[in-house]
């Protein structure tokens, strides 16, 4: 049994998609990030960074993982699966799960930020975040024209980690349109039963209708 401490946002979203698609038994803990919950001493035992998600496995005494990616691998290592065996096939599941959390992920949440809760409005720092993202959607999407998933014939922890930052970018304002390789692999993934249970965990949102919401949160959040 793993515990889950998340929230309803795309790395959170990461660890529940991949915890419904191995099929292991999970309890959510959820944490409002809007009441900072995420800074509290009890949590920043679980997770130094303060920030979600975090997972305790409860079969594996109480060891405790945070960092989406590395949470993403620790799971694929325990049941074998999602990570590819052979060592070049592996290190490429891996190049694609790194090219996220140290590009996609910062680059559009940067974006996010500029867009929706700085105090006061920087053109060149929304623009730059924007078209930062999108230089490396195109990436994603010249890879995703030559291969069916971003490690190759089949779904690795790679895709789980892009896909929910990819699956909320008109939140950021940017159209699929122009990455159709993408649209393609962000509309079949989507179709999956896990990605569409995983999403919604702890809770579902609606980007459009929850932004109000959303922005409150973001803005509480913000230099804490
Ligand atoms: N690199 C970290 C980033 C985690 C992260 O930024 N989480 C955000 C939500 S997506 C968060 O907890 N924000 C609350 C805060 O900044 O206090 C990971 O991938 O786990």
């Amino acid at each position: 049994m793993i515990d889950l401490y998340t929230a309803s946002t795309p790395n959170g979203r990461k660890v529940s998609i991949v915890l419904e698609e191995l099929g292991i038994p999970y309890t959510v803990h959820p944490i409002d990030l809007g009441k900072l919950e995420q800074k509290e001493d009890w949590y920043l035992k679980i997770n130094p960074n303060g920030r979600i998600p975090a997972i305790i496995d409860k079969d594996n005494g109480d060891f405790s993982v945070f960092e989406s990616g590395a949470i993403l691998i620790y799971l694929a290592e325990k049941t074998g699966k999602l990570l590819p065996k052979d060592p070049k096939e592996r290190s490429i599941a891996l190049q694609w799960l790194m090219f996220q959390m140290g590009g996609v992920g910062p680059m559009q949440g940067q974006a996010g930020v500029f867009l929706k809760y700085a105090p006061e409005k920087i053109p060149f720092a929304i623009a730059r975040y924007q078209n930062e993202t999108k230089r490396l959607y195109s990436v994603l999407d010249r890879r995703l024209g030559e291969s069916e998933y971003l490690a190759g014939k089949e779904l690795s922890i790679a895709d789980v980690s892009a896909w929910p930052w990819v699956n909320v970018h008109d939140y950021v304002e940017i159209s699929l349109d122009e990455f159709p390789n993408l649209k393609r692999w962000e509309e079949q993934l989507g179709r999956r039963p896990a990605f569409q249970k995983g999403k919604d965990i702890p809770n579902k949102v609606d980007h459009k209708k929850d932004e109000a919401e959303m922005v409150k949160k973001g803005q509480a959040i913000l230099g804490k």
